[in-house]
């Protein structure tokens, strides 16, 4: 996979570091808004991180001010009264996010400015988020006249409860960082000076992790989320005992009477 840097005008960039990728969108002017062209190249780098064995976690960030303003509304003719969003939707955004659920690594967002519209749905589907303090996280779509994408309908309601989740979308509700905390949106909030050697020193810490026990905790709360208690007890058993079967489980228990930290390989 090419390394960019960031003087670098392609619409995203991709970063390999020891043992995992930074993912940049890099259309500043527009608060990396996404067009066809990002939403490619986006898929491109997923696609490739996801091949790489030695990338074992992806962060995302954005250049600039912002994180991601959801989609390049001048890329929209105006003069045309009838648009099929349907395409787009279908075509670009359900696939992005289907892809980035699926990859088998943590992914951590880095929200280091506004995030708008989609922008939130691609924060939220990742595994964790981390936020500068000064970002703004504005639900937009209203004030367009659209309705939320993204999987913004299917994670606002897991992560604040139905009634919450249609008041953010219904007020056009712009939270500040600290009310995105406080409704779950992010994790761990950062001065922006911060924010980018928190979010790369938590995903290298993510990345370090026995690769097997992370990711089958991943899996677990992902099947939790519609899965009865019975149901839930069994995969616990089950992603228990593929656990338990790795070389990762024996080295921390190694490490565990050996009074050190452990090293995990697989
Ligand atoms: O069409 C389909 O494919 C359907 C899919 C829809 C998915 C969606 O995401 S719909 C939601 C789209 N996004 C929005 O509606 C957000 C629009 N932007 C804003 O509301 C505000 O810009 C922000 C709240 C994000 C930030 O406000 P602020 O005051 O910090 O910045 P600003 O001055 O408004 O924006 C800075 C520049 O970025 C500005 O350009 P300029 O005037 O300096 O040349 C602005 O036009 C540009 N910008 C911001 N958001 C977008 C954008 N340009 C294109 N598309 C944007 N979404």
């Amino acid at each position: 996979m090419a390394k960019n840097n960031n003087t670098d005008d392609r619409p995203v960039l991709c970063d390999i570091k020891k043992g995992y990728a930074l993912v940049t969108l890099n259309r500043p002017e527009r608060l990396n808004a996404f067009n066809s062209d990002m939403h490619h190249e986006l898929r491109n780098i997923l696609t490739e991180v996801d091949n790489n064995d030695g990338i074992r976690a992806v962060l995302i960030t954005g250049a600039g001010r912002g994180f991601c303003a959801g989609q390049d509304l001048r890329d929209i003719d105006p003069t045309v009264c009838q648009h099929d969003l349907s395409e787009p939707i279908i075509e670009f955004y359900n696939p992005l996010i289907m892809q980035l659920k699926n990859i088998k690594k943590p992914k951590i967002a880095a929200i280091n400015g506004v995030v708008a519209g989609a922008g939130i749905g691609l924060a939220l589907a990742c595994d964790m988020a981390v936020s500068a303090n000064n970002a703004k996280f504005a639900m937009a779509f209203g004030k367009i006249g659209l309705v939320p994408d993204s999987g913004l309908t299917w994670f606002l309601v897991r992560l604040v409860g139905v009634t919450k989740a249609k008041a953010l979308m219904l007020s056009n509700a712009v939270l500040t960082a600290e009310e995105a905390k406080d409704y779950g949106f992010v994790w761990h909030l950062c001065e922006p000076e911060e924010l980018m050697s928190y979010a790369e020193s938590l995903t290298k810490s993510l990345a370090f992790r026995a690769r097997l026990a992370t990711q089958l905790t991943i899996d677990a709360f992902e099947k939790a989320q519609n899965n009865t208690l019975i149901e839930q007890l069994n995969i616990e058993a089950m992603f228990q005992r593929e656990a338990g079967y790795s070389t990762d489980f024996k080295e921390g228990i190694v490490a565990f009477l050996e009074k050190r930290p452990p090293v995990f390989h697989k």
